[in-house]
């Protein structure tokens, strides 16, 4: 039969079924196939070589199956606990030399094993375990268990492994128990943090402390506070205290690299690295201000600490104490009466310990209705982040669970009788800094007298009710709204400030208030002072408007036409003028001469950019032009941009003498390039000390008019990936109302709080001039210019003063201004004040060459 005809295909089942079917082909010239007889001998000898060839291959590769080839294998850990329950704890458990430890370590080892073996998948892999610590408890005994596991296999271990308690089960039931085996409850286990398996540390340290009653003992980095903490290290603290208390852990300084991946602190409601008892994981910085406390649920807790190769910081110092279970700190709830009130989550404003369980009644006169507003609610849980089920740490109002982070003051509960239960549960794993609360007795008929009830059942002024801001965080004040004469009335409701009109920023969010500015019918054209002029006029060679506005960006190709020279046109070196807006450093050559797209080497990070008051950290180089001045021996004072290797801008302010420092005086000063976290001088800082420095002559320290100044470098720098000048605007550069532009310092953090450690950057808008200057009460000169945002809360603080308004143009960020002052700090209607740079253009060129 032919298959290839009977269109079958043929699939082979078995060798022996090849031999049936091999069939060939007829040859063409069977003669021509037909072997030739050649000498018998060399034939033989051919064969046999062949013959051995084959058989010394054969054996090599049966030499590399068995001997050589190794699967590839990855080691698995696993951390654990388990409670065993027919034991009890003797002190010298507390130790790993001790007989007794050892004894009970030993049984605990037999046992694991014998559990492991309970299940095929983890049989076959099973290396040892070791026994790590015991507590109280009956005694709870801590673990690490080693798995050599094919690759591929780790989810089938890893799913094993978290069904331990099963295997315990079984081996309970299985086994005819020996009369001295252990019994064991609660048994868990996860696999350790990959981090402490990939990396290899080059040294481990571990550490152990029995805190004492009524002392206070201490922890800290090692090296701490005279040098930082050394490179690829692991260590570990396990803590303890007496029964019946629970530990108490407080930094006073946490001061680690930024990146968690790198280095981290995790800290423990255990005595091994179990993720199932991790408490919290930090890195970067924590400012001293907020306090830093953790409480265990027992009397053992287990810090740990690793670092990588680069950047090492200068660590932690914590206070450890214990705390006897049932003192203030650490019980919660109980019964609440009186008109109004207050209740926290245990430990508040630091974090509250795991696996706790609080209950509040309140209780108010009959008549009334309780309602409780969360102050501050701060209940977030890795991973958990946008969890609507609660399934973690939660409070529960009146049935009604409430988790994650929440703005302050925004939840309100509000019972439908006089009393109210609010209950607070915290899990095994992962805490933070809980809530407050405070409660009061409404009418249920009125519940906000003489004020505004907000949908979210908060009560605000009755004044700022339709006022053009959120008062109420729902927006509920700002809908349904007659607006009042004096304001805008949006098209879709909203009312806003009238002040708002026109400012370049879209208020009413549907454009409503930045319709018909300028006022010019349609076929006109709104001139940047606001005349109108026939559309026909504009790009017709001449100045119609009178400002100029009439003859910009009406280039045509590549090369923008030159047209007659204006206040808004840019001049090239050749004197000819463009219309283009903007034309420096845009990538396109404008002028014939190029001047344009000449010292275009400005501008740039190693970043692209995607707290200041209401700001955030900065990348590493993301503002590689900002500078941090210090005043010698007292640190940051103010902040500069470079705008060449050897000058720096900054705010004339900045160096005006007082009674007691000589500011003014160049000697006085070092400047500190490339600089990302204050204290942290790595190998990327250049400090330099000054040469001269030039506050600009009409500086006004009353009005803060030309509130400019310019510092020579004693030496210039070389420009790196974090060391990089920005780009000076022409003269006509255009910063048009609404556009965004970032500021960025180590400045206040708050009006009247502490200095950012890690330099801070904020998306804030240019704010339009006349609108500013009726805010701030006919204070800002051409020379300012303002940017904020007018919602309050992101703005330039103390310490911000002389860095830079960093403006991003293309690929390129410009000097729009420099921070100069502000009436507070984030208010609401108080923009911040800078200094207009394009007005001081000539001058910096005159003075620096620059
Ligand atoms: C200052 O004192 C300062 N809100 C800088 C900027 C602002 C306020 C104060 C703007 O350096």
């Amino acid at each position: 039969m032919d298959y290839m005809d009977s269109g079958l295909r043929y699939t082979p089942k078995s060798d022996k079924d090849w031999d049936n079917t091999i069939q060939f082909l007829p040859a063409s010239d069977n003669k021509k196939l037909e072997k030739k007889k050649g000498p018998g001998t060399v034939g033989a000898v051919i064969g046999v070589v062949i013959f051995l060839a084959v058989i010394a291959l054969m054996t090599g590769l049966l030499v590399w199956h068995f001997h050589f080839r190794k699967d590839v294998k990855l080691k698995r850990m696993y951390s654990g606990s388990m409670r065993i329950t027919n034991q009890a704890f003797v002190d010298a458990y507390e130790s790993s030399n001790s007989s007794e430890f050892k004894a009970l370590a030993t049984q605990v080892t037999s046992q694991l094993k014998s559990i492991y073996s309970k299940s095929p998948q983890l049989a076959k892999y099973y290396v040892g375990s070791t026994v790590q610590a015991f507590s109280e408890g009956s005694v709870i005994g801590y673990y690490l268990s080693e798995f050599q596991v094919p690759k591929g296999q780790e989810a089938s271990v890893d799913s094993a492994m978290s069904s331990m308690d099963k295997l315990v089960d079984k081996e309970k039931r299985i086994r005819s128990r020996p009369s001295n085996s252990l019994v064991l409850e609660d048994v868990r286990s996860s696999a350790l943090d990959t981090r402490l398996i990939s990396t290899p540390f080059s040294r481990v340290l571990r550490f152990s402390e029995h805190t004492k009653p009524n002392k206070i003992g201490q922890i800290q980095s090692p090296g701490f506070p005279n040098s930082p903490y050394a490179p690829n290290t692991f260590i570990e603290w396990q803590l303890r205290a007496d029964p019946g208390n629970v530990i108490k852990l407080d930094f006073d300084t946490m001061n680690l690299e930024e990146d968690c991946s790198n280095d981290f602190i995790k800290i423990y409601d255990s005595l091994v690295a179990i993720e199932s008892s991790a408490m919290e994981e930090m890195c970067g910085y924590y400012s001293p201000s907020q306090p830093l406390t953790f409480l265990s649920s027992r009397n053992v807790m287990l810090v740990t600490m690793a670092s990588n190769e680069e950047k090492n910081y200068p660590g932690f110092r914590a206070k450890i104490s214990q705390v006897q279970r049932g003192s203030k700190d650490i019980t919660c709830g109980g019964k609440l009466t009186g008109a109004t009130g207050t209740f926290t989550s245990p430990n508040f404003p630091s974090y509250y310990p795991p696996q706790i369980t609080c209950q509040w009644s309140i209780e108010v006169s009959p008549g009334y209705a309780v309602k409780v507003t969360f102050k501050k609610f701060l209940l977030s849980e890795p991973g958990m982040e946008d969890s609507r089920d609660c399934k973690k740490d939660y409070v529960q109002v009146n049935g009604k669970k409430l988790c994650g982070e929440k703005p302050d003051g925004t939840v309100t509960e509000t019972s439908q009788t006089n009393t109210m239960s609010v209950e607070f549960f915290s899990d095994a794993s992962y805490v933070d800094r809980g809530f407050s609360a405070t409660y009061e007795a409404i009418d249920v008929k009125d519940p906000c007298p003489s004020q505004f009830q907000c949908e979210n059942q908060r009560c605000i002024k009755t004044a700022l009710q339709c006022d053009g801001w959120n008062d109420c965080g729902d927006m509920s004040d700002e809908l349904k709204c007659t607006c009042k004469p004096q304001d805008i009335s949006c098209k879709n409701g909203l009312c806003k400030p009238m002040f708002w009109k026109c400012d370049g920023v879209d208020d009413c969010g549907d454009l409503t208030d930045e319709l018909n500015c300028g006022g010019c019918t349609s076929g006109q054209f709104t001139c940047k002072n606001n005349k109108c002029v026939s559309e026909k006029l504009q790009c017709d060679g001449t100045d119609n408007c009178g400002d100029g506005s009439d003859e910009l960006n009406c280039g045509r190709g590549t090369n923008d036409a030159e047209t007659v020279c204006s206040d808004l046109t840019y001049r090239c070196k050749n004197d000819k003028c463009i219309s283009k807006v903007n034309p420096e450093c845009d990538g396109e050559p404008d002028c014939t001469d190029g001047s344009d797209e000449e010292n275009c080497d400005c501008g740039r990070s190693l970043f692209k950019t995607s707290r200041i008051v209401g700001g955030e950290n900065t990348e590493e180089g993301e503002f590689p032009w900002q500078v941090s001045l210090h005043v010698k021996g007292s640190g940051h004072v103010c902040g500069a941009s470079i705008i060449s290797p050897k000058w720096l801008v900054t705010a004339a302010h900045c160096v005006q003498d007082d009674g007691r420092t000589r500011y003014s005086q160049p000697g006085t000063w070092e400047a500190y390039l490339g600089l990302h976290i204050q204290g942290n001088i790595g190998k990327t800082v250049v400090k330099r000390n000054l040469k001269q420095i030039i506050p600009h002559v009409n500086y006004n320290a009353y009005t803060y008019d030309n509130d400019i100044a310019l510092m020579e470098l004693d030496s210039p720098v070389t420009y790196s990936d974090y060391i990089r000048p920005i780009c000076l605007p022409a003269p006509q550069h255009d910063f048009p109302a609404g556009s965004n532009v970032w500021i960025t310092g180590w400045g206040a953090t708050r009006e009247g709080g502490f200095a950012a450690k890690v330099l801070q950057k904020a998306d804030v808008r240019i704010i339009n001039h006349t609108v500013c200057n009726t805010l701030m009460k006919g204070q800002i000169t051409s020379r300012m210019l303002c940017a904020g945002v007018l919602t309050g809360g992101v703005d330039a603080c103390q310490g911000d003063s002389g860095g830079p308004l960093s403006s991003p143009a293309g690929s390129r960020m410009f000097l729009a201004g420099v921070v100069s002052w502000g009436d507070g700090c984030a208010r609401r209607d108080k923009p911040g004040i800078y200094t207009t740079v394009t007005k001081f253009r000539g001058w910096v060129k005159e003075k620096t060459g620059v």
